[in-house]
């Protein structure tokens, strides 16, 4: 079928037209269609049988421009194309954690897929003041699945350079070269701020130069350090839970990069999280302190968590397959070093990747909700200032930070755990 952009009228004779469709409704005569999406990039509408509200899918289509902006910023749809993709293989590593494919199509620029209906955005969730108990355990073992098992550690060498060549992705990782790591760093037209910082505060960032340096070799790191199948926006508005559940979503910037941009991704927008929840929790008329911890031991837990499954799995390949093609240094303790060195690299990755995510929220053209939708600008700013504080120490000194605990305290000396 030629490409189209399908309206919400069209779309229940669409899904009848499809045979996989067929084992998901009983029939398409009353079928309720609303658009959800409240991302940056694409359309995503939820359709119910309103007769038999359990026959329920969501169907995500990609638009051939930036829906935030409008048709005047063009994107090829072809994104959609990675992001089944990408789907698909995290799917085949982690099932658990992935939602469930049923329909992908290339010429249409479409997925349909299961409808998590007793999940909800992380994002929203952590900006209501919820915990979520096991969210370390289920995305740590996410991220250590897909980033050990698509890389050269367990792949062998023909595989991985066939996988690096299908997830080019190159637009979205133009949008994200341009966006977390050039234009939030300079004076530019696409920066949005909020009017309550001032020009030192602009310049704190945008005139430094440890910082622009720092910032500049991290950019050169995710562009060619192709390490492994990256979800490449792993944000918490991609994620959806529940008290027992975790599933990441929307891997439209999947592509081949280095680890520590998914896990800093994470990490730095939960420290987000933990500034915003300064002035949150008074909104939510609660103390500040039960929360605020939870986020801490949150990022606390994730990196630890990560750290371990991800060594565990490489010991673990080892033993399975010890002609895989790297010359380790002879004898355990030898292989030991190499991963505590291999882990030490990436725990410094993560810490500049985050920081970026970070400084880009504050000063470029996205935001995240926790921080920018505080309503008293003042108080807003007051985060605002703490976050790009952070964000640039932790990307310059990032070599010097020596574990999760010490950027922790980073951030409680910033805003104190009271
Ligand atoms: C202009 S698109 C902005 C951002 O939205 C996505 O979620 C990515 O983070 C991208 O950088
Ligand atoms: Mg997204």
């Amino acid at each position: 079928m030629a490409y189209r952009i399908l309206t919400i009228a069209e779309i229940p004779k669409y899904l009848g037209s499809l045979e996989e469709m067929q084992k998901i409704f009983t029939d398409f005569n009353n079928l309720e269609v609303e658009e959800v999406g409240d991302g940056n990039l694409n359309y995503v509408f939820l359709i119910k049988n309103s007769k038999n509200p359990q026959e329920t899918v969501v169907l995500k289509q990609a638009v051939p421009y930036l829906r935030v902006v409008g048709e005047s910023w063009p994107l090829k749809r072809e994104r959609m194309t990675i992001e089944i993709m990408a789907l698909q293989k995290e799917i085949e590593l982690c099932p658990q954690h992935v939602p469930e494919v049923y329909y992908g199509s290339h010429e249409m620029s479409l997925v349909i897929m299961e409808n998590l209906s007793a999940h909800k955005v992380l994002r929203g969730e952590i900006i209501q003041g919820k915990v979520f108990r096991n969210f370390a355990e289920h995305i740590s073992t996410f991220m250590a699945e897909v980033l050990f098992k698509t890389s050269d550690l367990c792949l062998d060498h023909q595989t991985k350079k066939e996988m690096v060549s299908k997830y080019i992705n190159y637009d979205l990782c133009k949008i994200t070269e341009d966006f977390v790591f050039t234009t939030p760093y300079e004076k530019h037209e696409t920066n949005v701020y909020n009017p309550e910082l001032t020009e030192e505060d602009l310049n704190f960032i945008q005139q430094d130069h440890d910082l622009k340096i720092a910032v500049a070799e991290m950019k050169y790191k995710f562009m060619n350090n192709a390490e492994s199948l990256l979800h490449g926006d792993l944000h918490i508005g991609s994620i959806m839970v529940n008290e027992n559940e975790t599933y990441v979503i929307d891997p439209e910037f999947a592509f081949y990069g280095p680890m520590g941009f998914d896990v800093g991704a994470l990490i730095g927008n939960l420290l987000m999280s933990y500034f915003s929840h300064e002035h949150r929790q008074q909104l939510l008329g609660r103390e500040p302190y039960d929360y605020r911890k939870w986020l801490l031991d949150t990022i606390e837990s994730v990196w630890i968590k990560f750290a371990e499954k991800f060594e565990a799995l490489w010991i673990e390949e080892q033993l399975r397959n010890p002609q895989l093609a790297w010359n380790y240094p002879e004898g355990e303790q030898h292989f030991k070093v190499l991963r505590e060195r291999f882990i030490a690299r990436l725990f410094s990755d993560t810490v500049g990747f985050a920081a970026c995510k970070m400084m880009r929220r504050i000063l470029g053209l996205a935001k995240v909700a926790d921080i920018a939708e505080i309503e008293n600008l003042q108080e807003r700013a007051r985060i605002e200032r703490m976050t790009l504080k952070l964000g640039k120490q932790m990307v310059i000194e990032r070599d010097s930070i020596k574990d999760i605990a010490e950027v922790l305290n980073l951030a409680k000396e910033l805003s104190p755990l009271v």
